[in-house]
């Protein structure tokens, strides 16, 4: 019989599911599930909810619990408030509620952000146990339960205990004051800062709600490419805004420093880190953040790197400058986030060499609340990159990864790249700098050298489009970002298959389809942009489309043909001992891998190979036509993502269909571009015919050289 609260319950359903499907939702969806024999089988299980406590956090989990459940199930799934009356106890330890029940699980093995989500006897009854040390662990372990059912998991026997491998989760959005977002493709920054600090847009609450939901613990709310004015009072009162409604949702907020702040907004005539003046300033500034934001997070800091300024314009080095900020943030608890991104115009040595050069000889000699952030390859967030050789090398430095989800390099928003692969490919890695099993994902865990700061870090790809991330996919990205800086042991299918799920459809075909073609959607892009090893020929200064025949800018190291270095007789950039020797910045035998042309793999052979048109390639063709096929190859695969997106069509809505359908025609058309302009423009090298089979380009050369495109989005504003 349907009462009614279940009839409203069914009516307001029905109300939000005639809502567009414009993806606003992300993965947090809660329709009602469709498959009956499911739907039966947790409305059995799953009853009646109780919290203990009553804090904030709290609230916001039992808002979720309640909106969830009632969506997935339905129909109501109360909150009560007698133990009696709950499937589903959720707790803090050791909570009364939790006095007559036997956890299977050893509480001390959760950290204080863990949770475990457990089966257990409670008066002859059988009940599901969220429990954890604090409420955001609570509150974590509540998304975990809405994301089992979202996904079809059986809630019989559940024993999860979790928790996160690294500390600081944080995204870092590359957001400018005046909302442009650079090398964002989403839209304008979601930060209203002019209606800030009265008007707290409702999407900031789904912004947190989302990040929570992946256990992101931190937010840098300002580009790298920073401006003092954040530091300035008006600003702080915003940040202050932010701070207070993301508090609950267990985010701390952090800034970009500028360095040159004390001169442009304290009147000082210099920013050297140790002038007793400017020490003073930054001391009394970061005072003044903390009575706004009494657990501001603390700062990164890009310094002496293109164009930004620094300690070495003082003649100071990078501790220096990290550790002035991070003696002010001490007391205070909070941390430096001192980028390695660094390179140097002065310096004729290749660029890949430079980080390394300026902070191998600092180890050490940092504060023990500064982290050293490293992006995943030691160029810029190319397809593909070695991994960066300062994981390993630093080891009395904590490093923090720093990943890009926006897809700067990756064809903006409108290609479908899935980046887990990208992400799990470098935290994979093995440096070998403590012998075998020294990975990349051991340094930044802190595990390998034992330290007990870690971080990770994602530049944001989201922005205010109705979908936050431009691309439907762009989702997962975001999405898989924060489950691996959780835990890095997840697999890129494993998560796909939960984004899947929860955002797009349950149906098993689809999934395993969709899982497929996502996983492969990053071997794709290399495959059509830089194969076989080849980085930064792209377009110039936005970014967009390929430009291998960039050169005579300002800076060599800007151009592409300073990295791919075709002539007549081959192509590669030679990086070995008989070349710039970046590879003596690895380990053994990670150096002799890539040192030997036999070794070496094919996919980094360009990186490390200065490579003869005829080189014998595994496959038995030359490099030159290797290098065609792979183009093609890349290009053809777009439209088998295409054929796959047909595939599914019957289990997604028309709405999000058509938009990923669109974009997937945008990015074949761009694949093609680049294939052909590349085949083209290093066909004027090699001179050789493009192999039999494969299609001529429809346009010349110079067609492609001369397309312009003055207003594509995420360019860097002037700071
Ligand atoms: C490059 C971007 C540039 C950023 C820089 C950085 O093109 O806009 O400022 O990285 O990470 O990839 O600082």
């Amino acid at each position: 019989m349907l009462n009614r609260v279940n009839i409203i319950v069914i009516l307001f359903l029905s109300f939000i599911s005639s809502y567009a499907e414009d993806g606003y939702r992300l993965w947090l969806r809660y329709d009602l599930i469709k498959d009956q024999a499911k739907l039966n089988a947790y409305k059995k299980t799953v009853t009646g909810f109780i919290i203990d406590g009553n804090s904030s956090t709290l609230a916001i989990a039992s808002k979720e619990l309640d909106n969830g459940l009632t969506g997935l199930l339905g129909s109501r799934v109360p909150l009560v408030k007698s133990v009696r009356d709950a499937s589903v106890i959720i707790a803090r330890f050791p909570s009364p509620l939790l006095k007559d029940i036997n956890l299977k699980t050893d509480t001390k093995a959760i950290s204080e952000e863990g949770y475990v989500i457990t089966t257990a006897l409670l008066n002859k009854k059988n009940v599901i146990v969220i429990a954890a040390h604090t409420d955001v662990g609570l509150l974590y372990g509540s998304f975990h339960f809405l994301r089992l059912i979202q996904s079809f998991h059986d809630l019989n026997n559940i024993d999860i205990a979790t928790s996160p491998k690294i500390k600081h989760r944080l995204l870092n959005h590359w957001d400018n004051l005046d909302r442009t977002v650079e090398r964002g493709y989403a839209g304008f920054s979601i930060w209203d800062w002019h209606k800030l600090p009265d008007y707290i847009d409702p999407r900031y609450h789904d912004y947190a709600r989302a990040n929570a939901s992946i256990g992101i613990n931190g937010t840098v709310l300002t580009n790298v490419n920073a401006n003092a004015q954040i530091l300035t009072e008006a600003y702080l009162r915003k940040v202050a805004a932010l701070a207070d409604m993301f508090r609950p949702y267990g985010i701390k907020v952090y800034l970009t420093a500028r360095f040159s702040a004390p001169v442009e907004i304290g009147n000082l005539k210099t920013a050297d880190p140790l002038d007793p003046q400017v020490r003073t300033w930054w001391k009394n500034k970061i005072d003044e953040i903390y009575k706004y934001v009494p657990d501001f997070g603390g700062f990164v800091v890009k310094a002496n790197s293109e164009g930004q300024p620094g300690p070495q314009n003082y003649k100071r080095n990078h501790a220096d400058g990290a550790n002035m900020l991070a003696e002010a943030l001490e007391a205070h608890k909070g941390i430096v986030m001192w980028r390695a991104f660094v390179y140097d115009n002065e310096v004729p040595e290749d660029r890949v060499k430079q980080a390394y050069n300026e902070f191998k000889p600092l180890d050490g000699g940092f504060k023990s609340n500064v982290l050293v952030q490293v992006k995943n390859g030691p160029l810029d967030f190319q397809p593909r990159e070695p991994f960066h050789p300062l994981f390993g090398a630093l080891p009395k430095t904590p490093i923090m990864m720093e990943f890009q989800i926006t897809q700067e390099y990756l064809g903006f928003a409108t290609h479908l790249v899935y980046l887990a692969p990208l992400f799990k490919e470098c935290l994979d890695s093995d440096t070998y700098t403590k012998g075998q099993g020294s990975t990349v994902a051991k340094v930044i865990d802190g595990s390998l050298e034992n330290h007990s700061l870690t971080g990770i870090a994602g530049v944001a790809n989201i922005g205010n489009d109705r979908n936050w991330t431009g691309h439907i996919f762009g989702q997962a990205n975001w999405y898989a970002f924060g489950r691996l800086a959780w835990d890095h042991n997840l697999t890129s299918e494993a998560i796909a298959d939960e984004w899947i799920r929860m955002t797009l459809t349950n149906d098993d075909q689809s999934v395993k389809k969709l899982t497929q073609m996502m996983i492969a959607s990053r071997e794709i892009v290399v495959q059509y942009m830089t194969p076989l090893g080849l980085h930064h020929i792209m377009g110039w200064s936005h970014h967009y489309g390929p430009g291998p025949w960039i050169k005579d800018k300002p800076r060599a190291d800007w151009t592409s043909v300073y990295y791919h270095q075709a002539e007549a007789n081959g192509i590669g950039f030679n990086r070995t001992t008989t070349g710039s020797n970046a590879l003596e910045q690895y380990a053994q035998p990670v150096r002799n891998r890539f040192e030997t042309l036999e070794q070496c793999p094919e996919n980094f052979l360009l990186w490390f190979h200065h490579v003869s048109w005829d080189h014998k390639m595994k496959s038995g063709r030359s490099l030159w036509d290797e290098l065609c096929h792979t183009y093609y190859k890349g290009a053809d695969s777009v439209k088998w993502m295409q054929n796959v997106w047909e595939t599914v069509r019957p289990n997604i809505d028309e709405e999000r269909f058509s938009h990923v359908k669109t974009f997937l025609g945008i990015q074949h058309k761009e694949a093609e571009w680049w294939r052909n302009s590349c085949v083209l423009y290093f066909q004027s090298f090699s001179k050789k015919e493009i192999p039999k089979g494969l299609a001529k380009p429809e346009k010349p050369l110079h067609y492609y050289e001369s397309l312009e495109f003055p207003f594509a989005p995420g360019i860097r504003p002037h700071w």
